[in-house]
């Protein structure tokens, strides 16, 4: 019996995997093992015999149980220690640094706008890019012959030789969207049309694409006076200041009576500031919505009336940010989108502040 134990647990101490350690416990203790062998021994035995090998086997069995299952968990310990020692990380190295990207300042503006009249009772829609020349130019009152149809100033999609159907058109203004509007919601109506714009023009000011927002609100009784207020308070909240709006009679085939407005500003040594000084600037075109215009929308001029406008994002922009280049908007440089752009997380809303 000594001579079995020392084999044993001299195998076990030696053992350096858990299969050799399984294979020792079937030697040893497992139904045809030598300790469980010399077990079925017992009962050619005298009693007095039987009596003193019974629990002398017990006790080596238990020994060497014990002994497997102290080295099992000895060789465990050791492979995690391996483990460990193999995957150490160092949690106090600096993070690596991730490329970070800004909010483009049409996109951060868009956001502001959209902030400040959703708290007037604003929704925001939106629309197709590409259009019939129905919903860009008939439905708002702009004749055929008219300048702004003309090859020169509107990206025609151009159809097959054959095709007789009138070519479709890249948008000129987010109009079409508020005709959409106004044939699937009808009157009451409030929105804003925010998005993109295409126009045949490329100098210092202008861009073949840019951005527009515009605004439509038809009840009952509105009057060029609620418009009035709603870009004043709009202008105020935007430029964090409060801004007087000036409006001049001018002319624009969807609107009747139709003015530009100017907000107020000063240039104090070659530097814009607006909101204070007696110097105006343009910013928007709006009106009072055309009879016409609201019967191609499917509204009845004789129960409904109300304003609309439309504004270039890219230019308030400019004036609200500093931004001297227009056509830099639109180059993709890195080093302008670090500089002009916004932190992603830092979204802009009214609770949280428009201006920082
Ligand atoms: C400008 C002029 C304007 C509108 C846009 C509009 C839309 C509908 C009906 C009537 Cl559906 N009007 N939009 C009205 C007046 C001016 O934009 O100079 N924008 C930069």
């Amino acid at each position: 019996m000594d001579d079995l134990r020392d084999k044993y647990l001299q195998a076990i101490a030696a053992a350096d995997d858990e299969a050799t350690l399984e294979s020792l416990r079937l030697e040893a203790v497992g139904k045809k093992g030598e300790v469980s062998l010399k077990m079925r021994e017992l009962g050619k035995m005298s009693p007095e015999q039987r009596q003193q090998v019974g629990p002398q086997l017990n006790a080596l069995k238990e020994e060497i149980n014990s002994a497997l299952a102290a080295k099992k968990a000895a060789l465990a310990d050791a492979a995690l220690d391996e483990r460990l020692r193999g995957e150490w990380l160092d949690v106090t190295l600096p993070g690596r640094p991730r490329a970070q990207g800004t909010i483009h300042p049409v996109s951060q503006v868009m956001e502001e706008v959209t902030a400040i009249f959703s708290d007037m009772g604003f929704a925001v829609a939106e629309g197709p890019q590409v259009e019939s020349d129905w919903y860009n130019f008939d439905a708002l009152n702009i004749p055929s012959h008219h300048p702004a149809r003309g090859e020169m100033d509107t990206f025609y999609m151009h159809r097959a030789p054959d095709d007789e159907r009138p070519p479709h058109v890249l948008r000129t203004h987010t109009s079409p969207v508020q005709i959409r509007s106004m044939e699937a919601q009808g009157a009451p109506i409030r929105i804003i049309c925010p998005g993109r714009v295409y126009r045949a023009d490329y100098d210092q000011t202008h861009t073949p694409m840019f951005h527009q927002i515009e605004g439509l609100a038809l009840d009952r009784d509105i009057s060029m006076a609620n418009l009035k207020w709603v870009l004043e308070e709009f202008f105020t909240a935007y430029f964090g200041t409060k801004v007087k709006t000036r409006f001049r009679a001018s002319h624009f085939p969807f609107t009747e009576p139709s003015a530009e407005v100017d907000i107020q500003c000063s240039w104090v040594d070659g530097q814009l500031r607006i909101g204070e000084g007696d110097d105006w600037m343009e910013v928007l075109g709006s009106g009072m919505v055309h009879p016409k215009v609201l019967r191609a929308g499917g509204i009845d001029p004789d129960k409904w009336q109300g304003f609309a406008f439309g504004m270039g994002i890219d230019r308030i922009a400019m004036l609200k940010y500093g931004i001297p280049d227009l056509r830099a908007f639109f180059d993709s440089d890195l080093r302008w989108l670090r500089h002009y752009g916004f932190f992603a997380l830092d979204r802009p809303t009214l609770h949280g502040g428009l201006n920082r």
